[in-house]
């Protein structure tokens, strides 16, 4: 069908203190000198770039319980974070946030929520990034940033210094994950006892992804429609296929299964903000594994902003007629 072109607003968020391998916040320079703005341009959107964020290092940012790793300067970072996408929403724009490392999940989504308090998450990972800070074992932040938006789960959260400003803005009830492979005790026993809705790889094998789908909207719009949040991490995506990231899990979304996420998503016309995180140019071995992880992250954001397999309309009204 033929939606109305949308109004994007990028915001690239060069960051990588959410884990402990640099090159992650090379990631929205690479998915720009690729050709996002162009290629979204030709679909049709109208494309606002806010530009890079200039986040701080804090110094002296001592890890938290001697595990957890800079602190202060993650939570600076998704405080400005934040604040961008709070501003690219309320400027009526669908958000487009490049990262970076997952850890800018949590600026993203409570940004998005400042301007859309009923929106609802939908998290498409190799991982469920549901650490809390006291059962992290990796101490990375980057698999923490669900913990800190879940209402339910804030008892369970520790102050972090440099978090003193973060709320929970979602239930559990509002979240579905998709693709997830590697999952911790504690993430498994916060899905169970919380009664998150979750498709693992099995389920993809199970369902089909279609199937997914279907049960994904149901269970998050089914009964009232409301903005929907996409946080995609690309290690969803095979490693075969985007092997450029930090954590890397084999047995993982194909091509297909990755875009028919973005596409229905898409279709749902209720896209209102969405993460893309976790390439890390330094990474790749070779340029073709730079170009082919790269390429699946601007596929994925043209997916989910209108790009079809089918086809769509927009060039066209009428043929030319031989004169
Ligand atoms: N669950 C592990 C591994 C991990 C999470 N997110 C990524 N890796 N990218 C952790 O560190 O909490
Ligand atoms: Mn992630
Ligand atoms: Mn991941």
């Amino acid at each position: 069908q033929r939606r109305s072109a949308h109004s994007v607003g990028i915001i690239g968020a060069p960051f990588s203190y959410g884990q402990k391998r640099r090159g992650v916040e090379g990631g929205p320079q690479a998915i720009r000198d690729a050709g996002l703005v162009e290629r979204l341009s030709g679909l049709g959107c109208k494309v606002h770039d806010y530009g890079d964020l200039n986040f701080t290092t804090v110094s002296n940012d001592t890890p938290f319980n001697n595990i957890v790793h800079h602190p202060r300067t993650v939570g600076l970072a998704n405080q400005s974070l934040t604040e961008a996408v709070s501003r690219a929403v309320g400027d009526g724009h669908l958000s487009v946030m490049l990262g970076g490392d997952h850890s800018l999940g949590i600026g993203s989504v409570h940004g998005h929520a400042q301007q859309r308090p009923d929106l609802c998450l939908i998290w498409v990972d190799a991982h469920c990034d549901l650490n809390t800070p006291l059962t992290s074992m990796s101490g990375n932040l980057h698999g923490q940033p669900v913990s800190f938006l879940i209402r339910e789960l804030q008892d369970k959260i520790p102050s972090l210094p440099g978090f003193s400003w973060v709320t929970p803005c979602i239930s559990a009830k509002d979240l579905v994950y998709i693709g997830v492979r590697d999952v911790d005790p504690a993430e498994y026993y916060i899905l169970k006892n919380f009664g998150i809705r979750y498709f693992s790889m099995k389920e993809v094998d199970q369902l089909g992804i279609h199937k997914v789908m279907e049960r994904t909207f149901d269970h998050l719009i089914g009964k009232q429609k409301r903005p929907v949040h996409l946080s995609y991490d690309v290690d969803a995506i095979d490693p075969s296929l985007a092997p450029a990231t930090g954590t890397p899990v084999i047995g993982g979304l194909t091509y297909r299964e990755g875009m028919y996420i973005a596409e229905a998503v898409q279709n749902t016309g209720l896209l209102s903000a969405m993460d893309l995180v976790e390439v890390n140019p330094k990474l790749a071995t070779s340029d073709a594994e730079l170009n082919a992880t790269v390429n699946i992250a601007i596929d994925v954001i043209s997916f989910s902003l209108g790009q079809a397999r089918e086809g769509s309309h927009g060039k066209y009204d009428e043929l030319p007629t031989p004169s």
